[in-house]
């Protein structure tokens, strides 16, 4: 029975060791680093600084492989199916060894995550507490870290018009209590970010929808959490996640550039940064890259989910990154702006339900670990050659002089600007039509 694992000397994973950095091993060996040397310095900094690698703990601890149409197959031994605390303990223990088995210095979680959901709110966070307990002996223990927690506010029935886009002011308030325990445990843990997923933040109709109220309730609920935040002295960043779609048809945090808007429209700019996950900017219809992208030339690229759907699909599928393209330029991206930190990479991936092995959860996060560590060092490469960035400073040269550099310094005018035309126009590509 699970029994065995309730000891706080149980091992979860007794056929697996530390997985070690092994260049030359053979293709069959898929429970070593091919490419990630964590202590490898690579353009001023160690691999683990630049990539600062999260565990989720949601679909790698609380995933079960269940999907539409069909019910759970991954069955984890330590793990009895339960809603009790013992139950909650053995996955908590299970994980730690599993970060600290993988190198991996940093996990994530919602609250739901971790602990079982009481009668009440009170009795939830009763329950929370002695987790949170457990957690910061077990962060204390292994020197893993909190990259950041969340709260789950749309699995609950209670939230199934949303959270704090409710029509019901009472599931308002319901989730505004749960954000402050949430930021009570993020503080108690020392977690570096919270995290901000309007889960079912959005809407299936517009007939039923005061969208102008929705929103502003939103940021009502924000700027609570950021007073509260200030008066218990938590540091880390407040970072929402955007995503278009699923699981209302229209979410309102869909893409960077929207959250921006969002946040620069309510003044909450200078609290909050972004969490952006590729697969999400994919369904947005955007490339892979493109939300990282507008998120750091903003200076409001937090942190990063780093996963990816399959192009050819329309749905957040959560799968690990294995497209070293992909990472290259998530990785120049993230050099560019000198690192993530407190942000980091965190995999808010699933293995898929027909991986049903326990060694799999290892091998998935290996080959996503170093299809990063070959993004780092691809990225690296591109910014030391300067063969891009010098033919891109050329592409906008006519800019850092004459007409040009005052358009940028913002002191011309339409009419200066139209008398100059005629002088310093030349269209090559005019000329020969
Ligand atoms: C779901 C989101 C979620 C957030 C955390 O699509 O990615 O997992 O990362 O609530
Ligand atoms: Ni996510
Ligand atoms: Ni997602």
């Amino acid at each position: 029975m699970v029994d065995k694992y309730d000891s706080a000397s149980a091992e979860y994973f007794p056929d697996i060791g530390e997985i070690p950095y092994s260049p030359e091993a053979e293709p069959a060996q898929t429970l070593v680093f091919k490419h990630y040397n964590a202590k490898q310095v690579i353009h001023g900094k160690t691999m683990e600084e630049w990539l600062r690698f999260s565990v989720c703990f949601w679909h790698t601890f609380r995933g079960t492989g269940s999907d539409p149409f069909g019910a759970a197959t991954l069955s984890r031994p330590w793990d009895d199916g339960s809603n009790t605390m013992a139950n909650a303990k053995r996955r908590l223990r299970a994980g730690f060894e599993f970060f600290t088995k993988l190198g991996i210095k940093f996990w994530a979680f919602h609250d739901r995550d971790i602990a079982p959901e009481g009668r009440d709110l009170a009795e939830t966070n009763r329950n929370l507490d002695e987790i949170v307990d457990l957690a910061l002996e077990l962060q204390t223990k292994t020197g893993v870290r909190l990259l950041w927690n969340t709260c789950n506010l749309f699995s609950h029935p209670r939230y199934m018009n949303g959270a704090a886009s409710n029509p019901d002011a009472h599931v308002f308030a319901y989730a505004a209590a749960q954000v402050k325990k949430s930021l009570d445990i993020a503080k108690k843990l020392g977690a570096g970010n919270f995290v901000f997923w309007g889960g079912r933040e959005g809407y299936h109709t517009l007939l039923n929808t005061q969208i102008l109220s929705e929103l502003s309730h939103m940021a009502t609920f924000f700027k609570m959490a950021v007073a509260y935040k200030k008066k218990i002295g938590f540091t880390g960043t407040f970072l929402i996640e955007p995503k278009p779609k699923e699981p209302t048809k229209h979410q309102y945090d869909y893409d960077a550039m929207t959250v921006i808007g969002f946040l620069k429209h309510f003044g909450l700019e200078n609290d909050f940064k972004l969490n952006v996950e590729p697969n999400h900017t994919t369904l947005a219809g955007h490339a892979y890259e493109h939300d990282i992208v507008m998120a750091s030339a903003f200076g409001l690229l937090g942190s990063v989910d780093s996963n990816t759907g399959s192009p050819d699909l329309g749905w957040d599928t959560d799968q690990f990154p294995m497209d070293v393209k992909n990472a290259t330029l998530v990785m120049k991206t993230v050099i560019e702006q000198n690192g993530l930190q407190p942000g980091g990479l965190n995999f808010d991936c699933k293995v898929r339900r027909e991986s049903t092995d326990l060694r799999d959860m290892f091998v998935a996060h290996i080959g996503a670990m170093d299809t990063f560590a070959r993004g780092l060092k691809c990225a690296t490469r591109m910014m030391e050659d300067k063969f891009m960035s010098q033919h891109v400073q050329t592409r906008y040269s006519s800019y850092e002089k004459g007409i040009g550099k005052k358009i940028e310094e913002n002191s011309t005018s339409l009419e200066e600007l139209e008398v100059t035309t005629d002088k310093s126009m030349v269209f090559p590509y005019l000329a020969i039509v």
